[in-house]
């Protein structure tokens, strides 16, 4: 079969949706041997990066993002708190890197950064993390071209700003902000030198074609991004998704081979829903590529699984946590010359 003989290691910036079906449609231990060997080829097969994410600005968003509890537009359990102080974020940062993490994610309930003392403190909390040799990561909204210049002066690693699903489905999710400013914000990290984190959300009740049409979108992005999260819904009461049916777990497996496969490069993040997951389901994406996990009992507002069930999963996987903080933003998409140098493959 045509797909089955791929190269694994060139890049592709030009997948179609028809690839991209023919890709996520294989048979499962087709397509999950494609992964296999598209992720041996470019990362460490047994490692995971692990970050911690805090919630620097609770609630009261005016954005109404259908799935988030976070949203001023429902009434959920989750309250509109006042901005963290620098002090709260990095004793969180610190623990983070105790933990074992090497990323550290700041997400903020804006539609957009607020000018002044705010953004000073986000500043302030970025060159603190990146201080303790950490990849630091914000999610922050939409930005302008000086903000995206200072955050990377600053140090940022990567901004997190999901496309979340195809063109045509977002309208059912998102009606106060269009996926034309979601990819503007994209070009303007992307633009100031910072890495591209950006993924989405499965089980919003998108079919499957939605799904090939976000990894068209982020597939075709060149360069890739180099982080992409994969989420799977947690639906939250108060949200006008709360009745949303749980997806089938290997959807979400599925969706995650067809990124690696697409996006060999990039980290692929196994993100929010790992509550609603068997170990086996959780082992399935690691085999199917995931590299990367959120660690400690929360996300942002949604609970996570304990540090400890983590642990002792990975030591039942035989996987373990990466290591060292990729140094640079280039760093991040680059692993595969040092797996090379390390399995003494020719490039
Ligand atoms: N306000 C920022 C934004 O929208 O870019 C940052 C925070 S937002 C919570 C980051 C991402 O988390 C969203 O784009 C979405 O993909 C994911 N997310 C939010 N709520 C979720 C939920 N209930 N289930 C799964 N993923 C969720
Ligand atoms: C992403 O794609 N997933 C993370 C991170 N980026 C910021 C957030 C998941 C949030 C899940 C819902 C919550 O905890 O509020
Ligand atoms: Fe606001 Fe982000 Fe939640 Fe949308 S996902 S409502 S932008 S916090």
């Amino acid at each position: 079969m045509v797909v089955m003989a791929a190269d694994t290691r060139t890049l592709r910036h030009d997948w179609s949706l028809e690839e991209i079906e023919a890709i996520y449609t294989l048979p499962f231990t087709d397509l999950m041997l494609r992964a296999q060997l598209v992720h041996r080829d470019w990362h460490r097969p047994n490692e995971v990066q692990g970050c911690v994410l805090l919630n620097i600005k609770s609630g009261g968003c005016p954005e109404d993002c259908a799935y988030c509890p976070q949203s001023a537009h429902y009434e959920t359990e989750v309250g509109r708190e006042k901005m963290l102080n620098v002090e709260q974020a990095l004793e969180a940062a610190g623990q983070a890197k105790a933990q074992g993490a090497t990323r550290f994610c700041m997400g903020a309930a804006w539609r957009d950064i607020p000018n002044g003392e705010p953004f000073d403190r986000v500043l302030a909390m970025v060159r603190g993390v990146r201080g303790l040799g950490l990849e630091a990561c914000c999610t922050l909204g939409m930005l302008t071209d000086r903000q995206a210049d200072a955050l990377a002066e600053a140090g940022l690693t990567a901004y997190n700003h999901n496309l979340d699903t195809a063109p045509e489905f977002y309208g059912n999710i998102i009606t106060t902000r269009t996926y034309d400013d979601r990819l503007a914000t994209l070009a303007r990290v992307r633009r100031a030198g910072i890495t591209v984190c950006s993924g989405g959300i499965i089980g919003m009740g998108e079919s499957r074609r939605s799904r090939y049409g976000l990894l068209r979108e982020l597939s075709t992005q060149q360069p890739h991004p180099e982080s992409v999260p994969v989420n799977m819904l947690v639906a939250v009461e108060g949200t006008p998704l709360s009745n949303q049916e749980p997806l089938d777990p290997l959807e979400l497996v599925r969706m995650i081979a067809t990124a690696r496969i697409l996006m060999p490069s990039s980290y692929v993040r196994l993100s929010a829903g790992r509550m609603s997951m068997s170990d086996e389901a959780q082992a399935l994406c690691f085999l199917a590529g995931a590299n990367s996990v959120f660690m400690g009992e929360k996300l942002l507002t949604t609970p996570n699984p304990e540090v400890d069930h983590d642990r002792q999963l990975f030591e039942r996987l035989g996987m373990r946590l990466q290591m060292e903080a990729n140094p640079s933003p280039a760093e991040a998409s680059t692993c595969r010359k040092a797996v090379l140098a390390a399995s003494h493959v020719a490039p």
